[in-house]
């Protein structure tokens, strides 16, 4: 079968009037830091890029060295390119901006440049995590205002996982695609169009150390997956928890499931542990377009009205079914 690249795709994609040069720019940009920060992350110990940089980020998190590097490679990447107004990042406490010798375009770029970056130093499954926004006013240099946008206004969204395999897995808002990295000719070939999350599933994700500290509702939910055929869900469930949102959400956009990371008493004074604006909100858009739901318990995800930039929620998403329940647990209680 002939092989279709990223390109290809992302050219067809504007060729039907689905994106503009702009943003077909923005994601091939994008898409070429993915493949450096692929590099870094599979030289593992042999390049001297594991264990911790010696510096926290905003989050208060110790950094790890590929933390760093991955970074500053999405950084300067998308700076000369005219086709961003600012970016974000989770390991940044302030907002980018371009650099005043480069032109200035009509995206905001948002990122969470390593996630799950603790799985590192023992060689499990990683990610990268992008959104992406209209800049409200082009006219002036963006401040955080102009990034507190509900997530439903993204205008793109994506993730790449390096796993086994480099996969690069993005929607601009008609359906999810995901592209396979080729090493030998350097490019992402479209192998998964139109990824879709079943409405069902057996297989549940959540960390489950944290039960005592969780909201009835989820401890109700929980419980009933754990008694099994014998409970009222009569049948048994699976759990998978690789503490990597990327690598358990690619699992359910696979073969479906459900992936939480409720309120608990521990991060309530935090608003949760996952962060919206470049976690939960792009996870929340690829998972809808899939036909999937993605809910705080309370609130649509991408509904929510950010305050902050580095704000954290509630994540439950998946599995409409399954979502749908948690929240009907949420509004019962
Ligand atoms: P815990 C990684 O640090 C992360 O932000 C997500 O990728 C992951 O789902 C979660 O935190 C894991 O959290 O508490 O299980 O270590």
């Amino acid at each position: 079968m002939r092989r279709v690249t990223l390109t290809q795709f992302l050219i067809e994609q504007q060729r039907a009037g689905r994106i503009g040069p702009d943003l077909r720019l923005l994601i091939e940009v994008v898409a070429r830091a993915v493949k450096a920060i692929s590099v870094n992350v599979s030289k593992g110990a042999l390049a001297g890029v594991l264990g911790e940089a010696g510096t926290d980020n905003v989050q208060g998190e110790a950094q790890k060295k590929l933390d760093v590097i991955a970074n500053e490679i999405l950084l300067q990447a998308n700076e000369w390119g005219g086709h961003l107004a600012a970016m974000a990042s989770e390991e940044v406490e302030e907002v980018h901006h371009i650099p005043f010798d480069y032109p200035k375009g009509g995206f905001l770029l948002l990122f969470d440049p390593l996630d799950g970056s603790s799985n590192i130093d023992v060689n499990i499954s990683v990610g990268t995590i992008f959104s992406v926004l209209r800049c409200p006013d082009t006219g002036c240099e963006p401040d955080e205002k102009a990034f507190l946008q509900p997530g439903r206004e993204q205008v793109a969204a994506g993730y790449a996982l390096y796993g086994p395999s480099t996969l690069l897995i993005l929607t601009v808002g008609n359906g999810v695609h995901g592209f396979t990295l080729d090493r030998e000719m350097g490019s992402f070939v479209y192998t998964h169009p139109f990824m879709t999350v079943p409405v069902d599933t057996q297989e549940y994700a959540v960390n489950a150390s944290n039960a005592r500290y969780w909201e009835p509702p989820v401890q109700r939910y929980v419980g009933e997956l754990q008694e099994g055929k014998r409970g009222p869900r009569g049948k048994d469930f699976n759990m998978r928890w690789v503490a990597s949102m990327v690598a358990d959400v690619h699992r359910i956009l696979t073969r479906g499931g459900i992936f939480m990371y409720p309120m608990d008493e521990k991060c309530r004074n935090k608003g949760g542990k996952l962060r919206l604006m470049y976690e939960a909100n792009p996870m929340a858009m690829i998972v809808e377009q899939a036909g999937g739901k993605a809910t705080t318990g309370r609130e649509r995800i991408l509904d929510v009205q950010p305050e902050k930039l580095h704000q954290r929620v509630p994540v439950i998403l998946g599995s409409a079914n399954e979502v749908d329940l948690v929240t009907r647990y949420h509004l019962e209680s």
